[in-house]
């Protein structure tokens, strides 16, 4: 998916400087276009113009909204885009990333591996059932998604507080990595056509949203309702993780197979983060709740 074109290797938040570099703009670049059907070709010859400040970016609004008219999006998500507003703490995290450079011990050592695993248990002892329920339906162990789930948002403890919305815009106007974000920032004013997400949604830095941070590129394709109320609701512990099991599914994921480095579906795990550490992060911790 997407390779690394930027200039400073970067990731998320606060909560994750620490980890993957450009493990967040490879989830979904191309399924996001699939998503909303779009081709390059359906794309108009002149994209808005980026700018590298707030200073154009209402300007840049209006632009968008006819890109984001031309691709079906509805009178609720063109509200929602005229009603964003230009992220400063979004930029100014995005300029402040550092490349990672942690060993894998290191690594654990800062993200809390230990405590993340113990957790994970105790978390998977307390709702066999439901991770059981997980496993038939996608093949994916409890381990695996218990991992993601601890390393992301410290089990929903920390999914952010930057208006999701307002934040994958933002990006999408900024020159930095305007067309990698342009087809997130589609899917979420998408998400709000369709009622599953709102303006207040509230989401990490670079607008990755709910209990494991998925981009709305991602949220869109992959997002599941498992409680069954009619809604895909990210900020939900059983829609969360039944879409992120999803993801891993549709990824390749074989069920039976392991997902240690050499194993088939550690490809998988790759495909979430593009971290080297934060790979072998999860796996190793996903083994620990497992075994
Ligand atoms: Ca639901």
């Amino acid at each position: 998916m997407l390779h690394s074109p930027l200039p400073a290797p970067s990731c998320r938040s606060a909560s994750s400087r620490t980890a993957s570099p450009l493990s967040r703009w490879r989830k979904g670049l191309g399924s996001a276009l699939l998503a909303l059907g779009l081709s390059a070709l359906a794309l108009p010859a002149l994209a808005a113009t980026c700018g590298n400040t707030g200073a154009g970016f209402d300007a840049w609004k209006q632009q968008f909204a006819q890109e984001a008219k031309q691709a079906g999006i509805g009178p609720r998500g063109l509200q929602a885009l005229a009603g964003t507003s230009y992220s400063s703490s979004t930029i100014a995290a995005d300029r402040g990333q550092k490349s990672f450079k942690y060993s894998l011990d290191k690594f654990m050592q800062v993200r809390g591996a230990d405590v993340i695993a113990a957790q994970g248990k105790k978390r998977k002892a307390q709702a066999q059932a439901f991770y059981d329920s997980l496993e038939r339906v996608y093949g994916v162990p409890a381990g695996v998604l218990i991992s993601i789930h601890g390393m992301e948002t410290g089990f929903g403890r920390f999914t952010g507080d930057t208006p999701v919305v307002s934040a994958i815009v933002t990006l999408t106007y900024d020159c930095r990595r305007s067309d990698f974000f342009r087809p997130h920032a589609l899917a979420a004013l998408k998400m709000v056509d369709l009622g599953m997400i709102t303006t207040g949604t509230l989401g990490a830095k670079h607008g990755e949203l709910g209990q494991t941070q998925f981009l709305p590129g991602n949220a869109l394709t992959y997002g599941v309702d498992a409680n069954g109320d009619g809604k895909i609701d990210f900020y939900d512990i059983s829609d969360a993780l039944a879409s992120t099991a999803n993801y891993l599914r549709q990824k390749g994921w074989k069920p039976g197979q392991g997902y240690q480095p050499g194993q088939p579906n550690f490809a998988v795990i790759a495909t979430w983060n593009a971290a080297t550490v934060y790979q072998q992060a999860i796996a190793i911790i996903a083994a620990r709740i497992d075994g």
